[in-house]
């Protein structure tokens, strides 16, 4: 019997091929913050701290990164954690009457 060659029958008549492991990687997406002219500095931290687990310090240079160029990365998730990010964003903002734009694009 061949045994070698995984391609190949051991006799029985049946060629038999081993999958390969398909194990891609999922698509990575971005949360993207927009600047807006309403939506109060202090409150865009608040969400940065609390939606992004960021510190103050790091929560504050991505809102004036916002602030200035007008578009900012909040961070980096799969596709359903990004969704809920936006999602949570959106709502928290539009309870306090805030116009803040939160957006997700793939990586
Ligand atoms: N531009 C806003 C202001 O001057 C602050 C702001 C920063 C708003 C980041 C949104 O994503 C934003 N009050």
């Amino acid at each position: 019997m061949s045994g070698q060659d995984p391609q190949h029958e051991g006799g029985s008549g049946l060629s038999v091929e081993e999958s390969k492991p398909k194990l891609k990687r999922p698509p990575l997406f971005k949360v993207l913050l927009l600047n807006d002219d309403y939506t109060p500095m202090e409150f865009v931290v608040q969400v940065l701290e609390t939606f992004f687990r960021m510190s103050r310090e790091k929560a504050t240079q991505i809102m004036l990164h916002v602030h200035t160029r007008g578009v900012g990365v909040c961070g980096v998730y799969t596709r359903d954690i990004a969704e809920t990010k936006v999602s949570q964003v959106t709502e928290y903002a539009r309870s306090h009457q805030h116009p803040l734009m939160c957006t997700m694009e793939e990586a």
